[in-house]
């Protein structure tokens, strides 16, 4: 065989061994080493989730049943505008059933606007604490004189053809930093050393019948969670190069025996997009309102990626925990079944759904699914996954039976002069039917479309 031809044999499996290390490395097959995905239909039968969720359910339920009732420094918060106002009280009913319609806890409500009467009306006559409400000071929910505000403006327009999810938006933006940086610093919150975040539209699907505020107090936790999940990537392009400032600036506030591997894959080098969900927090109000994590807000804010990009406070919040926080200060809510639009936590334990009375699906569950950073989680703190997720399902096997064949059969091809010289032939006959064909069908479509004019005249 003339050396051009073999050329073209080994290009094209440079070409397929290529594609599938690609498909690999995207993790649309599940690598040991990388975090396992299930790649089943999400029906958890057999529930998975039993070693570990059992664990740390029975931390939370341990303290149920010894913490009958409680009362911690703490508040529950929402911000919201005055159109939210039904959507905000299917939540606050929600939170006040399941919860605090035992323990009487206050409700904070923040806007940028004065909130309307409506408002407080309806709002007030749900929550069975005192319901309070506060306005935003202009100068925590407007432009920093460093932002050059036309810049900000080319780059909404930029995002708004991308097509990014609230890339055009000023006032989201506003609220992101908002959330990111200033909240707990409004007089209101200067009250309290715990909060509780609450959306509008969020549902509860479980009962509360503990203080999750004096569990973070008795256990010295200081942020917690229920979903995690990756980030789009567009909307923080350069978010990681402030990071790495603050890092280098500030080596100080890094916590020793922090969780940096459930933000990084490689050790601070890159960020991978993992955070928690922020729309649902319970965290220490004194830590964000902490010299560390200040700081931290500080060198964020002044490069400018709240409206030169589009931080969102999901990333900044877990990032600062991830890196200020020691591990154990950190703590998953298995036990709080949660929705907020899309995606819903619920327990994988009937015994555990039961007890709390809950109400979801445990197939809808989103901790096991592609996008969600749970299993990420569980590594960076070396909890073993629970059974089920771990496996590999039949859809994954199957592929990799398939690839591993087809890679066995070019090697084969690549070895055996005599196959690569009849491989070579076979793809150039390919090839060349295929030409033809595409010829015949180019030709044909043109006589179609002279066919139609001649039709329309
Ligand atoms: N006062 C005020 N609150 C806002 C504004 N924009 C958003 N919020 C509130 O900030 C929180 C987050 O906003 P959302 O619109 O829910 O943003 P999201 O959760 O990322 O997205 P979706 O819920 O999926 O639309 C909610 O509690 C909103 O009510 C605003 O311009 N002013
Ligand atoms: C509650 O916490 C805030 C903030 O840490 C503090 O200023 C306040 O004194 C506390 N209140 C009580 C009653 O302990
Ligand atoms: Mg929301």
């Amino acid at each position: 065989m003339p050396p051009a031809q073999g050329k073209y044999v080994r290009y094209l499996i440079i070409a397929v061994v290529g594609l599938t290390l690609f498909f690999l490395s995207r993790r649309s097959i599940p690598l040991p080493t990388s975090t396992p995905r299930p790649l089943s239909d999400g029906h958890l039968a057999h529930s998975p989730g039993q070693s570990q969720n059992e664990q740390s359910s029975n931390e939370v339920m341990r303290f149920a049943a010894t913490h009958s009732g409680g009362r911690a420094n703490a508040t529950l918060v929402t911000l919201a505008r005055n159109r939210d106002v039904w959507e905000i009280s299917q939540a606050i009913r929600q939170v006040e059933d399941r919860f605090n319609r035992k323990f009487h806890y206050n409700w904070v409500f923040l806007n940028d606007q004065p909130f309307d009467d409506t408002f407080k009306r309806i709002t007030s006559s749900l929550v069975s604490g005192t319901a309070l409400y506060g306005e935003i000071p202009p100068e925590h929910w407007s432009y920093p004189d460093w932002i050059d505000q036309d810049r900000a403006r080319e780059v909404r327009e930029e995002m708004r053809e991308k097509k990014i999810i609230y890339g055009h938006s000023e006032s989201y933006r506003h609220m992101c930093r908002y959330e990111s940086g200033f909240f707990f610093r409004h007089p209101l919150l200067q009250e309290y050393e715990y909060y509780w975040r609450v959306e509008p539209g969020i549902e509860l699907f479980c009962d509360i019948p503990y203080d999750p505020f004096l569990f973070m107090k008795e256990t010295n936790k200081k942020y917690s969670f229920v979903i995690s999940m990756l980030e789009y990537p567009g909307t923080i392009e350069t978010l990681w190069d402030g990071v790495k400032e603050f890092m280098d600036d500030h080596p100080e506030h890094i916590a020793e025996g922090n969780l940096m591997t459930f933000v990084s894959n490689d050790n601070g080098k890159t960020y991978n997009n993992c955070h928690f969900w922020s729309n649902f927090e319970i965290g220490s109000l004194d830590w964000l309102r902490s010299k560390e994590y200040m700081d931290y807000f500080e060198t964020l804010d002044r490069q400018g990626g709240f409206f030169y990009e589009r931080w969102g406070d999901a990333p900044i919040h877990s990032i600062a925990a991830s890196l200020l926080l020691q591990k154990e200060q950190i703590h998953f809510w298995n036990e709080i079944a949660y929705y907020h639009m899309p995606f819903t936590h619920c327990p994988a334990e009937e015994q555990l759904r039961k007890e709390l009375r809950c109400s979801c699906d445990p197939s809808g569950n989103f901790d096991w699914k592609p996008l969600s950073c749970l299993p990420r989680y569980y590594r960076a703190n070396g909890i073993p996954l629970p059974s089920g997720v771990d496996g590999y399902s039949w859809l994954a096997i199957f592929g990799f039976v398939i690839l591993g064949a087809i890679l066995a059969c070019l090697l084969a091809v690549a070895i055996n002069p005599r196959a690569r010289a009849q491989a070579f032939i076979s793809v150039r006959h390919l090839y060349l039917q295929s030409q033809t064909f595409w010829e015949r069908y180019q030709e044909e479509k043109r006589e179609w479309e002279r066919e139609r004019l001649r039709m329309k005249r």
